[in-house]
């Protein structure tokens, strides 16, 4: 068993977090990754108040193990969501895409704990100072909406930089992955890629398919010309998006391009139009397992790493 002080705060069995995801994390995946012993994560992203908190009920009704819930910063429905994730009691909030910290007063006052992603040492100590309970760091490894650091110098500055636990994000995918978050002085590792690719994950398959069939090189990036890089496996989508910035296309234009990509990819399953969202790790997701049998392989997989590494290290 790997246990370490997020199982206690979150009442997880395993100290691995599921990314909330945008139209990809869904009550049946959230309820599958927290029944597996792990942390699911609601993807609030820009939906309607009314739809998640029929996402929240429904995970209820899934499981009664902790889950919690994000709120990507830019959706139109910030206070909302936070008021119906106070009244529906959920265990955690999660947030991204910006600075949360008007909000976390509110969330800590009716005792539900604030784990903000940051993609940065500056904004990891302004929210500790706010009250965040666990600092979730993400490298730009990861899909979607990025910072522009790399996981492995990311981490260790962040742990040096706060006192509360850090939880190690964008890269993850495995066994292997979990016990080098440790060793960089993470509680524990957040994945969105890998979850995807789950039997219980109700993302189209096309979606799912696009990451499996994807190589070490098939993600890209878009949007730095609007200050937003996004992570995407690479499609007819991501090249129009980037001939667009290289034309220098208005900001209006190109926010009109993009607008409701990620929900055209998830839901309607146009992986060729639509923003296939995904990590650098989409080249080493190759199968489609249930949340259990993944959290018990990457488990399974770092307690073989640590047993055996005293025989790969050699002392003096
Ligand atoms: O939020 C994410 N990843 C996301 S959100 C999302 S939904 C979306 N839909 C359409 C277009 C674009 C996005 C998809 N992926 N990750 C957490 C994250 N937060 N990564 C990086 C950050 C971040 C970056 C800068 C957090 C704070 C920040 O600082 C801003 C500030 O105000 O200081």
């Amino acid at each position: 068993m790997i246990k370490t002080v997020l199982c206690d705060m979150l009442g997880i069995e395993h100290p691995i977090v599921q990314g909330g995801m945008a139209w990809v994390a869904t009550a049946e995946l959230v309820a599958a990754v927290s029944e597996a012993g792990a942390f699911g994560i609601l993807g609030g992203g820009n939906a309607p108040p009314d739809y998640v908190r029929a996402q929240i009920r429904e995970t209820k009704r899934r499981t009664s193990k902790p889950f919690g819930v994000n709120i990507p910063l830019f959706s139109p429905h910030v206070d909302d969501l936070v008021e119906i994730c106070i009244e529906e009691r959920v265990r955690a909030v999660a947030t991204g895409a910006g600075n949360p910290g008007p909000f976390m007063p509110r969330l800590k006052e009716a005792g539900i704990l604030c784990m903000p992603v940051v993609a940065s040492v500056a904004l990891a100590k302004r929210l500790e100072r706010m009250g965040a309970d666990i600092i979730v760091a993400e490298g730009m490894e990861s899909g979607g909406h990025i910072g522009d650091l790399t996981t492995l110098p990311l981490v260790p500055q962040v742990v040096d930089a706060v006192q509360v636990p850090v939880v190690a994000a964008g890269g993850f995918a495995d066994g292997r992955g979990l016990v080098a978050a440790l060793a960089l002085g993470a509680v524990g590792i957040q994945m969105g890629t890998r979850f995807v690719c789950t039997t219980e994950c109700t993302v189209h398959e096309n979606y799912k398919r696009k990451i499996l069939e994807a190589g070490d090189r098939a993600t890209m990036t878009t949007g730095h010309s609007l200050g937003h890089p996004v992570r995407a496996i690479r499609n007819a989508m991501t090249r129009e998006f980037q001939e667009m910035e290289k034309r220098g296309a208005s900001e209006e234009e190109i926010i009109e391009f993009g607008t409701g990509r990620l929900r055209l990819a998830a839901e309607q399953g146009d992986v060729v139009h639509g923003s296939v969202m995904a990590g650098q790790v989409s080249g080493m997701v190759n199968d489609i397992v249930s949340c259990r049998e993944l959290v018990e392989r990457i488990v399974r997989q770092a307690e073989g790493i640590i047993g055996a590494l005293p025989g790969v290290v050699r002392q003096a």
